[in-house]
């Protein structure tokens, strides 16, 4: 059975072409593209017609492959959302989760709100840019859209609108907003009061696997393809990720890595303690209502705009360029809190990484090897901390940690992360996100019972490497100095 995965990251989108054959599973990628996010002004917005007509490219080069799909499906980063007005049209690009304008917002919220009854209600950890902090953003400024706006649409749910003409909010990026309900089971009335946001605008949340609509007639016109049969599967990214992790065991703890790295445990039933709220965890719901109780960690993102940076300084390097340069560094000299706020923003990394070496009394990092083995560094031993937050909120220890996500092409830190974590990692497969998509369509296609054949299926047909810790004492060294200089121990 072929079908068709769209996986729309930060950096760039994919079109993947799935087959399940007697032999397993065979991906076949037939797309590629760059999703460069656009400043006009003062703000920043995703590309989102280009994005649409990426994904219709996919589809042609399908049909022209001779593999039209039995359905296809997308999946995105989360947060991020578009407005339809009364005509059914878009109201605006969307604005790109790091634009600033939600800076200082989410405070402004929370002396509204109590954190503790917005995470008592959602579940959702605190993250400056979340739908609901963005949607106040909005409304602070003045914005029109809201005037306008009569329907609420995350990224994927917005694409597959513009493929089927159908309006459908899915639920695990729903969840993502900070405005949904898990106890409820559906949008959260009194925040959307508190925000003075119409409920009206937001529909009935589908689960992942539910059919959503056929390509409408004017896009087959268009593309020369029969009707195709769409499927909203698990459209945050990462929930598709978590779907594919090829894990033995029920509980499994795995680190999606990209971007963003998001790190945790798949749950039943969300963890809504104090403790999780202290710790500032999340559950974002997953696939057959499951939750990711899971931590952001800011990720490669710092690592990618210190390449972009140089980029344009004219000093283009390859990623594994950047790999060795930092494997010959000297070792544990300094590192950054990776989650610390000044690095969230796009722009001149380096200079703020020295910055945060300085103001911690550490080296600054001087040249590429230095800097980039300071992140580097500085995730693995952020993992560890988050990882050992996630036993105790889970209230049990992991025998290891499954990575997922383009990030395990960066092979110095899965074995660093191994040796930092002092468990194995199981890396595999890259296209986490992509494959998550698959799988989740043909469990709605019939082709898998469950999950859990789906996560066999994968592990069967990719390639999974391990890397065993190394230099123990060395890391649990420098475990105990990064928790001091980064001030995570308060
Ligand atoms: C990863 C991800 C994270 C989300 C961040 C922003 O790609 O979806 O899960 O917190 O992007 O949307």
């Amino acid at each position: 059975m072929t079908v068709l995965a769209y996986d729309l990251g930060a950096s760039g989108g994919k079109a993947l072409l799935g087959r399940l054959t007697d032999r397993g599973i065979e991906v076949e990628e037939l797309h590629r593209f760059p999703n460069d996010p656009v400043q006009v002004g003062q703000r920043l917005h995703w590309d989102i017609l280009r994005l649409y007509h990426e994904i219709k490219q996919g589809l042609l080069k399908a049909k022209l492959r001779g593999a039209v799909p039995e359905s296809v499906a997308i999946d995105s980063w989360a947060v991020d959302f578009g407005l339809l007005g009364n005509n059914g049209e878009l109201l605006g690009n969307p604005y790109h989760y790091r634009d600033r304008h939600t800076e200082g917002a989410m405070e402004k919220v929370l002396a509204a709100v109590p954190r503790e009854r917005i995470f008592q209600r959602t579940g959702i950890q605190f993250l400056p840019f979340n739908t609901m902090y963005q949607l106040a953003a909005l409304k602070e400024a003045g914005s029109p859209l809201l005037k306008e706006a009569a329907r609420f649409l995350m990224i994927p749910d917005l694409l597959r609108y513009f493929l089927t003409g159908e309006t459908m909010n899915e639920f695990s990026n729903a969840t993502t907003t900070q405005l949904f309900n898990p106890t409820l089971g559906d949008w959260d009335g009194e925040l959307l009061a508190a925000l003075d946001i119409p409920p009206s605008w937001f529909g009935p949340v589908a689960e992942p696997g539910t059919p959503a609509g056929q390509l409408l007639p004017s896009v087959c016109a268009e593309l020369g393809v029969g009707s195709i049969p769409v499927i909203a599967v698990a459209e945050h990214d990462t929930g598709s990720a978590v779907a594919a992790v090829p894990a033995l065991e029920r509980s499994f703890a795995y680190l999606s890595c990209g971007t963003w790295s998001l790190l945790g445990t798949e749950i039943e039933r969300p963890v809504m303690n104090e403790e999780a709220l202290r710790c500032n965890f999340t559950n974002e719901g997953g696939i057959g209502r499951t939750f990711r109780l899971l931590k952001n960690i800011m990720g490669l993102w710092i690592l990618q705009e210190l390449r972009r940076e140089w980029e344009k300084e004219g000093q283009s390097r390859s990623f594994s360029e950047l790999a060795l340069l930092a494997a010959g560094a000297p070792p544990f000299r300094a590192w950054i809190d990776p989650d610390d706020a000044l690095f969230l923003p796009a722009g001149d990394m380096l200079p703020r990484i020295r910055q945060y070496c300085l103001r911690t009394g550490q080296h600054a990092p001087e040249d590429a090897g230095e800097a980039v083995r300071c992140i580097l560094e500085s995730l693995a031993l952020k993992y560890r901390y988050v990882l050992e937050m996630t036993e105790r909120l889970a209230g049990r220890q992991f025998s290891g940690l499954h990575m997922v996500g383009g990030g395990i092409h960066n092979t110095l830190l899965c074995r660093w992360t191994a040796s930092a974590i002092g468990k194995p990692v199981w890396a595999g497969p890259a296209e986490g996100s992509a494959v998550g998509n698959l799988a989740v369509q043909w469990i709605a296609r019939g082709a898998f019972p469950d999950i859990w054949e789906a996560r066999k299926a994968i592990r069967e047909s990719f390639p999974v490497a391990v890397y065993e810790p190394e230099e123990r004492d060395a890391w649990e060294e420098a475990y105990g100095k990064f928790i001091a200089v980064t001030g995570l121990a308060e």
